[in-house]
């Protein structure tokens, strides 16, 4: 008898372990609900030995659409103690508990995928989905665009890097010294110094208040939220997901009317975030115009949005050569470089994926081909992390992860 899993029955095995019925949690303890765009990578992964469950897990993600457009970052399906802050903190409005905010938009992306992979099965599915998915996109062409038609978020936990130090300068104009007490659970899971600090912490509560008073009225909270900064992740994904919302339009003969006009303008706003004197897209505030001097694994999607750019590729070819385990979520020659504190210096293998994706696209594929295997190198030597420490490749945060799992399938594993 043969005892040895190999790491695609591992991955597997995970998406199953982590399956809820109809949608997947990032990882058991920490993560206990269905978050946005993990289950749009937990798609992808399905896609690969169960087709129809992939359909259900972005099915399952729209049935939490809010009625203005908005899909948020978490569905709470079901009640569950061990994560804070919980649906009586958020106050969401829509048809599932959920929080308030939403989370860069892969969904478009990967419902494009799944159904390239099969298009007799994945026709029906992605027709029905299709409008949901406009849907989302007019909510963020209507509440989260800059002057430039950058695209903002408007809570770190929004972009999905959390703590990153693209948002420090626009976390140090809010003022949370009145947020009030309440019970972290994140640092009863993992590592504390694998997580934000309690600053970080007071200041995402504090918004999520601003937020429920408002009762999420975004006209409101243009006016009300202090936080409000044009970021890579937005601006690359919400354009990649125009691109694919116009290609499925035309390929399915499904009237979508405006998104050339869009995809235009959302180019422009992805351009306008080059910050010419650091020599990387950046983060810019989108209240002070300042920017944050940040090269991120963000900065990276360019290519996933569609820009090539050779100051990039230079980049990504020095990364990939001096750092250990690329593509870091900070640059590690910057002095806020911290290896293992979760967006602030971490690798994390579905932005690894992501920026793959996009330079196999635009013609770079030595560099894809680079990422691919270090990312296969990194998983498969240090286990289905959460995110890793890029100097050593020790495995940070969460483990049994789903995402991680999904990107092994999908990408990394691929022989
Ligand atoms: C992390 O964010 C959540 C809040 O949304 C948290 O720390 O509690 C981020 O890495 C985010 O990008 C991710 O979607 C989520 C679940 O994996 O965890």
């Amino acid at each position: 008898m043969n005892y040895y899993t190999t790491p695609s029955e591992s991955a597997r095995n995970i998406l199953i372990a982590n399956d809820r019925g109809g949608y997947t949690i990032p990882t058991s303890g920490l993560y206990p609900y269905q978050w946005n765009w993990d289950s749009a990578v937990a798609a992808l992964g399905f896609a690969e030995f169960d087709i129809d469950r992939a359909w259900v897990e972005l099915e399952t993600l729209f049935s939490g659409q809010w009625a203005d457009g908005m899909v948020p970052h978490i569905l709470f399906h079901k009640p569950d103690p061990g994560y804070f802050p919980g649906p009586d903190v958020w106050g969401g409005t829509g048809p599932i508990a959920s929080s308030g905010v939403t989370q860069p938009p892969l969904a478009a992306t990967m419902a494009r995928r799944v159904w390239e992979k099969d298009r007799v099965v994945g026709e029906a599915r992605l027709r029905a989905l299709f409008p949901a998915m406009l849907a989302w996109h007019r909510w963020f062409m209507n509440w989260r665009l800059d002057e430039h038609g950058a695209v903002c978020t408007t809570h770190p936990w929004e972009a999905g890097r959390d703590n990153a130090p693209d948002w420090d300068g626009a976390m140090a104009g809010i003022d949370a010294s009145d947020v009030g007490e309440y019970q972290r659970r994140d640092t009863s899971h993992v590592n504390s110094a694998d997580r934000p600090t309690k600053y970080d912490y007071d200041r995402y509560i504090k918004l999520v208040q601003i937020g429920r008073e408002a009762g999420w009225d975004q006209a409101k909270l243009l006016e009300l939220n202090p936080f409000r900064v044009a970021d890579p992740t937005m601006s690359f994904t919400t354009l990649r997901a125009a691109r694919d919302l116009l290609t499925i339009s035309q390929e399915l003969g499904i009237a979508a009317e405006g998104l050339n006009a869009d995809v235009a303008r959302l180019e422009a706003g992805a351009r306008s975030l080059w910050n010419e004197a650091l020599g990387a897209f950046d983060a810019r505030d989108a209240h002070t115009g300042e920017w944050a001097e940040s090269v991120s694994n963000a900065s990276y999607l360019c290519w996933y949005g569609g820009i090539d750019s050779s100051q990039m590729l230079d980049r990504v070819k020095t990364v990939l050569t001096t750092v250990p385990h690329p593509i870091p979520s900070y640059d590690p020659n910057m002095p806020k470089f911290d290896e293992r504190r979760y967006w602030r210096g971490p690798t994390w293998a579905f932005m690894n994926m992501l920026a793959g994706f996009g330079l196999a696209e635009m013609g770079h594929g030595v560099e894809a081909e680079a990422l691919r295997l270090k990312t296969a190198r990194l998983i498969a030597g240090h286990g289905f992390a959460e995110y890793y420490d890029p100097i050593t490749g020790s495995p940070a945060g969460g483990n049994s992860f789903t995402w991680t799992a999904a990107v092994w399938l999908h990408w990394a594993g691929r022989n």
